[in-house]
């Protein structure tokens, strides 16, 4: 059994952690499997990335048999080799990735989906920090991205208490974009996948990557940025039929370059 499923269709890639009995918690094949896959991403056929669970949850983070397993892989190279390089992948994928949040989302599970450009939930699923409750420190990239979500406070609360957040107040909190009720969830999340995948891909690319830069620069720098990356867009395929379509009144077809 493959603890990923993949396919591309259209232009999106859908990626969906396949270990449903156990909340589709990460064992190594299932780390090491997402990041071939991630990898597989990159190619140009990809336009959008779609990361989903299979059955009830989205993913209970590691898979704690594994680490208290004295045969198992270890915990010595569990952050470095499976998690830290799942959340680079998705950060220097030159295309979207959205989370679709179908069920609870947990640790390392949880942090994985905070750090994609768009994260969506259905309305039962929900969110931990886990960590703390079982004496560990958030890693993949939660450290670094809730705060920035939600605020240092509410970030450090959640981390420390552990509490179970709803897909509802993920979203008034700001940590999540949006949620879909339970029935609509499928389909109106892999509509805004779908829609990626259809629009200018390196445009796109080029804002993840001045979003990512607002992180660590200063406002003239950034400013830069801006421009630098607005010169390469503007030379795309893509901008020029954007451009052109809108003075000509009719829908652009965009092709990803
Ligand atoms: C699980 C798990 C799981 C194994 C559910 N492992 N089986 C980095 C570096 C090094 C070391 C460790 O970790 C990390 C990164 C991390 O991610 S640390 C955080 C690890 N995750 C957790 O601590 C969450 C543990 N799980 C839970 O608290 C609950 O399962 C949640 C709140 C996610 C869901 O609760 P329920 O909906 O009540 O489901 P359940 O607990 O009944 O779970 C269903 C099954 O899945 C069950 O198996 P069973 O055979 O009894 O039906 C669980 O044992 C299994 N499962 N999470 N992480």
């Amino acid at each position: 059994m493959s603890f990923i499923l993949f396919e591309i269709k259209d232009g999106l890639a859908l990626i969906t952690l396949n270990r449903p009995d156990k909340l589709n918690a990460f064992n190594k094949d299932m780390a090491l499997d997402f990041q071939n896959k991630l990898d597989e991403c990159s190619s140009a056929e990809v336009r959008a990335v779609y990361i989903t669970g299979a059955g009830k949850g989205f993913s209970a983070g590691q898979d704690l048999a594994e680490v208290m397993d004295p045969n198992g892989p270890g915990l010595k190279h569990v952050v470095s080799e499976h998690y830290n390089p799942i959340v680079s992948k998705i950060r220097r994928l030159e295309k979207p990735v959205v989370a679709a949040v179908n069920g609870v989302a947990a640790g390392a599970g949880a942090n994985i989906a905070l750090c994609c450009d768009i994260v969506v939930a259905a309305r039962s699923a929900s969110f931990i920090q886990a960590f703390s409750k079982i004496g560990l420190v958030p890693d993949s990239g939660g450290t670094f991205y809730l705060p920035r979500l939600i605020g240092w406070q509410k970030a450090s609360a959640l981390m420390m208490l552990g509490d179970k957040v709803s897909a509802d107040e993920a979203e008034r909190i700001g940590m999540i974009y949006k949620v879909f009720n339970d029935d609509e969830f499928k389909e109106a999340s892999l509509q805004i996948a779908r829609t990626l995948s259809q629009m200018p891909t390196r445009g796109l690319a080029f804002t993840k990557k001045a979003l990512d830069w607002s992180i660590s620069h200063t406002l003239d720098e950034q400013l830069t940025n801006e421009d630098v990356l607005q010169q390469r867009a503007a030379d795309t395929a893509d901008f020029k039929e954007g451009a052109k379509a809108f003075l000509e009144k009719r829908t652009p077809v965009f092709v990803g370059k």
